[in-house]
């Protein structure tokens, strides 16, 4: 991990390579720049970057894309088996931990695309204004190496410049038959594209997909970046996946219970305000 002052030496390439460098080694390893303009054409004023952080001269976004991540959190759950008890939700909790570790000099001031962050952004649209792909019909991000399987971790606001990086323009899923509409069981893409309120009614009504999606599995973009069946398990069901991530660990004695993703009440959740 870098330390030191992390705009000592250079300029703002240097500033976007540290902070890369510095967070590769916990799966964080996928890195885009908006620009802060941009952002704040598309939200609405309690989002613009005056009420996050005045002065906002780049917006740094911070993904995970393959198995780094997981690994990573897996590893330290080993090594530090405290450390997964003591925390509701260890993965977003490692992902905290990771970026707030790295120095940043000036003005900034992290988020985070956990369900409970304290303020909540878009994350979405924040990763596509920073080049790291375009609107699927999975009503996901799809990023050119990782498809689907970009996870949007964190997303850093600087009174430093940085070079932004230009949002794509193009259909990612141009070209497809639409594989994830044929593979969904739950009638959620009724027109082609998912839709979260069918989705979230098959959740009801059905445990078909209580620790998977078949749609999403079904898109071949990315293909090397599907999570692994723990992984799986543990974003689609935190209440068997973090079981099944102590044991991945060898924790023996986790005694709190995962809870999330929260189908029927995100709306309340995330309603911005
Ligand atoms: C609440 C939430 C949910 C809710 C509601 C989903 C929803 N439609 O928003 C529920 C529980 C249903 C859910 C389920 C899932 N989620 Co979710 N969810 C979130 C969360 C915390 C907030 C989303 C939000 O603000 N919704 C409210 C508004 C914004 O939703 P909306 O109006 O439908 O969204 C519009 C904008 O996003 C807009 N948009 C504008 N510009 C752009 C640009 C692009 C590229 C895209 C894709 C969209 C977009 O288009 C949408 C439709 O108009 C985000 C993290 C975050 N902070 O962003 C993760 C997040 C969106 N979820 C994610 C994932 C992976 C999932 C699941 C696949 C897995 C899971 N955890 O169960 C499922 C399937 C959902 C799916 N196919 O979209 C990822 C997506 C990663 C990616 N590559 O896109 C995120 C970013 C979390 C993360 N840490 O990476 N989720
Ligand atoms: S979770 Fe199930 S119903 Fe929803 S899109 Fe995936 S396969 Fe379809
Ligand atoms: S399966 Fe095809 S249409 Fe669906 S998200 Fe993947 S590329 Fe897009």
């Amino acid at each position: 991990m870098e330390t030191g002052n992390l705009l000592g030496a250079g300029g703002v390439t240097e500033l976007r390579e540290r902070i890369s460098h510095a967070l590769a080694p916990s799966g964080l390893n996928v890195v885009g720049v908006a620009d802060p303009a941009r952002w704040d054409a598309c939200v609405p004023a309690t989002r613009q970057c005056e009420a996050l952080l005045p002065g906002t001269r780049g917006i740094l976004v911070v993904g995970s894309g393959g198995p780094g991540l997981w690994d990573a959190l897996v590893e330290e759950c080993r090594l530090r088996p405290e450390a997964l008890q003591a925390q509701a939700h260890p993965l977003d909790a490692f992902v905290r931990r990771a970026v707030e570790a790295v120095p940043v000099s000036g003005r900034h001031r992290w988020f985070f695309a956990s369900a409970d962050a304290e303020l909540h952004l878009d994350f979405r649209m924040l990763a596509h204004l920073a080049g790291l792909g375009g609107k699927s019909r999975m009503g996901l991000l799809l990023h050119r190496e990782h498809g689907l399987w970009l996870g949007l971790r964190a997303a850093c606001f600087l009174d430093q410049p940085l070079a932004p990086d230009s949002p794509e323009t193009s259909d990612p899923c141009a070209g497809c038959p639409g594989y994830c509409a044929q593979a969904c069981p739950g009638g959620a893409f009724p027109a082609g594209e998912w839709q979260v309120e069918p989705c979230a009614e098959f959740h009801g009504v059905s445990t078909h997909c209580a620790s998977s999606c078949d749609a999403r599995g079904a898109c071949p973009r990315g293909a090397g970046s599907r999570y692994s069946a723990d992984e799986l398990h543990y974003h689609y069901n935190r209440g068997t996946g973090r079981a099944r991530l102590a044991a991945a660990a060898g924790v023996t004695h986790d005694t709190r219970v995962g809870e999330g993703p929260h189908w029927g009440t995100w709306r309340d959740r995330t309603r911005v305000r």
